[in-house]
């Protein structure tokens, strides 16, 4: 089976966010192990970004995390972007590393705290607006560990409130993301746990708001495709944070744990229409790489995306409804698992080499010399400081 020419030009639209933090030192609560040629600042993170973008073409916008990436200034750093061949893409918010935030951010009971909180998210949006980004996505590590530490309700509405505020400062053609996550920090209960939560508080706000679904944020053996189709069909997938887990939120290269639960996200993002520009779909990786060098992490983490969208694009949609309107339970499966086990590294690889990139990015890369360029180059970089 191989992939129509149609079926190319679709997948030439996908447009991967790599998030900056993927390029500097992370690691578990136990270590973090530090490697060579880290990036020293953002402008070094947007190096690297820009190096997986040139071998692949598929990873031409990077997110930022603020303040782990904030710079004086902010012209300077889109562009720097620009001229490395990529744009800023999503700010990330951070409420999630500072003392006052021990109880909560826009949660907390106090009222200062909660004024820090929605400041922080303000300059999020000036910063936004200083790097054309369009995007502020924030995930809370607000919650308790403890049943009856607080008022599950008032943080709801606290939450809304905070939410509000921040909402009302945005531009017209700006977007807040709000993401999920049902457990960690804390452990008795999340506020913002469920794409349910994340989505009730997204229709309150209005028409730019929508659910950042991250693939590592769920329970065991939920069906996240079915999230994805239902997110979609409301029109509220503002994005996705792609990684892959075992067990938590391991942060691992996505595709790598489950490639068949890739390929069944991707094909409902097909099959929903999210991958036409208008549905707003943005595609991010939240990853980290504790062990593997970085870049080259990156490099397989989008083209993982890429081959698996390839095999999603490949499903025989006329086939699959035909045997699905005459109740053919197996050939219906049928038709999926032809599409799944589909072997298109060949074509894609071919099909790279049309467009003047690399047949094998990976390969190409580790022959490029820079690796041993900022391994030689960079002493001392920058710690993403960031497991959960
Ligand atoms: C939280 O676990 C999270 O997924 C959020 O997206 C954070 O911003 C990110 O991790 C940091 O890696
Ligand atoms: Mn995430
Ligand atoms: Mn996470």
């Amino acid at each position: 089976m191989a992939l129509t020419t149609d079926q190319l030009d679709t997948l030439a639209t996908l447009a991967i966010e790599v998030p900056s933090w993927a390029y500097g030192n992370s690691g578990t609560r136990f270590k973090v192990f530090a490697g060579p040629g880290g990036p020293r600042d953002p402008f070094e993170k947007i190096d690297d970004a820009a190096q997986v973008n040139a071998f692949t073409g598929l990873a031409p916008a990077v997110a930022l995390h603020i303040p782990w990436d904030k710079v004086d200034d902010w012209d300077a750093l889109a562009a720097h972007a620009a001229d490395r061949g990529v744009r800023i893409g999503t700010i990330n918010s951070n409420t999630f590393q500072d003392d006052q935030y021990k109880l909560g951010s826009l949660c907390h009971t106090d009222a200062a705290v909660r004024r820090a909180a929605i400041d922080h998210h303000l300059e999020c949006i000036e910063i936004m607006r200083a790097t054309g980004s369009k995007d502020l996505k924030i995930w809370l590590a607000d919650g308790t560990n403890y049943p009856g530490q607080d008022d599950l309700r008032g943080r709801q509405d606290r939450l809304a409130e905070g939410l509000a505020e921040i909402y009302a400062a945005l531009d017209a053609d700006q977007r807040l993301v709000l993401e999920y996550k049902f457990f960690e920090p804390a452990f008795y209960h999340t506020d913002v746990p469920d794409w349910g939560t994340s989505l009730v508080q997204c229709l309150a706000l209005g028409e730019q708001a929508s659910v950042c679904l991250d693939t590592g944020h769920h329970a065991p053996g939920t069906n996240i495709e079915f999230i994805v189709m239902q997110l979609l069909r409301l029109g509220r997938l503002g994005s996705f944070d792609f990684n892959s887990r075992f067990y938590a939120d391991d942060d691992l290269i996505v595709g790598a744990a489950d490639p068949f639960q890739l390929f069944r996200i991707l094909y409902e993002v097909v099959r929903g229409g999210g991958l036409k520009a208008d549905s707003g779909v943005v595609f991010m990786l939240d990853q980290c790489h504790n062990i593997e060098k970085k870049i080259p992490g990156q490099i397989r983490s989008v083209l993982n995306v890429q081959e698996m969208l390839a095999r999603a694009l490949a499903v025989d949609a006329d086939a699959l409804k035909v045997a699905q309107e005459n109740g053919d339970v197996l050939g219906a499966n049928q038709v999926l698992m032809d599409a799944f086990y589909t072997d298109v590294r060949s074509q894609l690889a071919a099909w790279r080499g049309e467009r003047g990139l690399p047949g094998d990015p990976m390969a190409a890369y580790l022959a490029s010399g820079y690796q041993e360029k900022i391994e030689a180059d960079r002493v001392g970089g920058t710690q993403a400081s960031w497991g959960a």
